[in-house]
């Protein structure tokens, strides 16, 4: 991986992603990619070249993998769960269309292509404890539905076209500094924010619904060690499951409270957040993604809520 495309950069995942790619390859070149209505700015902008580009259109991500000698894409274009409930034609086209074009891009000009799955993936005849790395996958809400089409249309492009497609099925991730938008798991971000504004967090999910969670820094080492791995030792592709740590949010209320004692909480549940987070998995198993490519987690519950507070505080403060 020399020469990246990140569609989607200025989102939660890729404007972090983004940075972390330039830094690990500054010899090569990182493309920003984005939409006039989410323009990058600050380092986003100034520490690379940035590039409009919509994931429904074919031929300008063609030209610009061609432009920049494009090895390797990032797909991050997508609505999250709730917001893809309320648009599900909005949903479909972006994840389904728009990876569709990716993947012909890739077939024609023989580029490696990440696009992330997600817990969301599984539906509620899923194992819901340790869920295994292939079990049933009949997810009741279109961004499962789409994320279950995403990992079939990857491995199917890998396996008939020799495309390199690979991904990991994201947790709920959590990330001091771009705020995620329209997900079933913000309320994990949002609790933060709350917490270092000293204002009472109003909790749209239910005491006791455990969902997997991870640490923004394990996120972005998951991206781009699974692109890194040595293919050989691959048995799976589209997707993995990565893990790190499961909270209801009894757990993280709980968590930091014991950095901010004054802190409060009360429960007001979405009804629409809830039936899809009751629709999800509690807690996966990664095995896999450990014995495959080396997956290894840094933060649990502690050191990511104590590393948080430390950013916003200096953010918001
Ligand atoms: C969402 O809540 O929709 C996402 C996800 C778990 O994929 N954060």
């Amino acid at each position: 991986m020399k020469n990246v495309l990140v569609i989607g950069s200025t989102g939660q995942i890729g404007s972090d992603l983004t940075m972390a790619l330039r830094k690990k390859y500054h010899q090569g070149t990182i493309v920003a990619g984005y939409i006039p209505s989410a323009a990058p700015t600050g380092d986003l902008l100034e520490s690379g070249p940035a590039e409009i580009v919509n994931v429904l259109d074919g031929a300008r991500i063609a030209e610009l993998v061609d432009k920049y000698d494009i090895d390797t894409i990032y797909n991050l274009a997508a609505l999250l769960s709730a917001t893809a409930e309320r648009l599900p034609l909005k949903a479909w086209e972006i994840q389904m269309d728009g990876l569709l074009n990716i993947l012909e891009v890739a077939r024609e000009k023989h580029v490696a292509v990440f696009t992330p799955s997600s817990i969301g993936s599984f539906g509620p005849d899923t194992p819901r404890d340790n869920t295994p790395q292939d079990t049933i996958q009949r997810p009741t809400s279109i961004y499962g539905v789409t994320k279950v089409a995403t990992e079939l249309l990857s491995d199917y492009y890998f396996h008939k076209y020799g495309v390199d497609t690979r991904s990991v099925r994201f947790p709920g991730l959590i990330s001091w500094k771009t705020l995620p938008g329209g997900g079933t798991t913000d309320y994990a971000v949002e609790i933060y924010y709350a917490a270092v504004k000293g204002e009472e967090f109003v909790c749209p999910i239910a005491h006791g619904t455990y969902m997997d969670m991870m640490y923004m820094p394990d996120a972005l080492k998951a991206a781009i060690n699974i692109m890194e791995a040595d293919p050989r030792y691959l048995h799976h592709r589209n997707s993995f499951n990565i893990a790190s740590m499961s909270f209801d949010p009894e757990e993280i209320y709980e968590a930091i409270r014991k950095e901010i004692p004054t802190f409060k909480m009360r429960y007001e549940v979405d009804p629409a957040r809830q039936a899809i987070a009751d629709s999800w998995p509690n807690k996966m198993d990664d095995t896999c993604a450990r014995k495959e490519w080396g997956w290894n987690p840094s933060y649990n519950l502690t050191s990511m809520t104590r590393d948080m507070l430390r950013h916003l505080r200096e953010k918001l403060l």
